[in-house]
């Protein structure tokens, strides 16, 4: 009967879209193609069936970096978009990028990434540490592999199969190992799971 009521109560959760749909897949704090302060990004995925507008979300690490989103960035369905310290193609070393962000620094070493949605509700975070734990890469992004808990670094891998732009190992925008491999319902399922 428990597990009756759990599958009912995540069939609800799930149908329902909220910003918590959205979650943290992948990060490139370190190029190498470009410095830093143009070649930074960050990708979000939704997991819900609805898009969700992201306009006025917080997005903050636990020192001084902070932004508020300032346009109408949707994350479509299933979808992806990317935040970037320079959204510039030319420039930041060839990331399609669907927002750039002002006055937040992605660290080469341990640092945090934290997103409220616009009613100060925190929809995701992660804190990486440059390892040991998460991976410390240099010229690569780190990905999340959809297994499990997303602020979990052994869910977190180096990109080393795919590059962009002017090479470096990422894949910004999109998943080529999921999360088509990852049912909609199901994920929704894993999320309410490690809350
Ligand atoms: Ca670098
Ligand atoms: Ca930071
Ligand atoms: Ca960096
Ligand atoms: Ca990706």
């Amino acid at each position: 009967m428990r597990i009756l009521a759990i599958t009912v109560a995540v069939a609800l959760l799930a149908a329902v879209p909220t910003s918590a749909d959205l979650i943290i897949t992948e990060i490139m704090q370190n190029p190498y193609a470009v410095a830093d302060g143009d070649g930074e990004w960050f990708e979000i995925y939704n997991s819900g069936s609805s898009p969700v507008d992201m306009y006025d979300y917080f997005i903050f690490d636990i020192s001084s970096d902070d932004f508020y989103v300032a346009e109408h960035v949707i994350v479509p369905a299933h979808g992806f978009v990317v935040f970037a310290r320079n959204a510039n193609i030319a420039e930041n070393g060839g990331v399609a990028a669907d927002y750039e962000w002002s006055d937040f620094i992605l660290a080469n070493g341990d640092d945090e990434i934290y997103i409220n949605d616009n009613q100060s509700q925190l929809v995701d975070h992660i804190t990486y540490d440059g390892g040991p734990n998460w991976p410390d890469p240099n010229g690569a992004s780190m990905y999340y592999d959809w297994g499990g808990d997303n602020n979990i670094g052994s869910s977190w891998h180096e990109e080393d199969v795919y590059t962009y732009g002017l090479g470096d190992y990422g894949t910004p925008g999109y998943d080529p190992r999921g999360p088509s491999a990852v049912d909609h319902l199901t994920w929704s399922s894993i999320k309410v799971l490690y809350r």
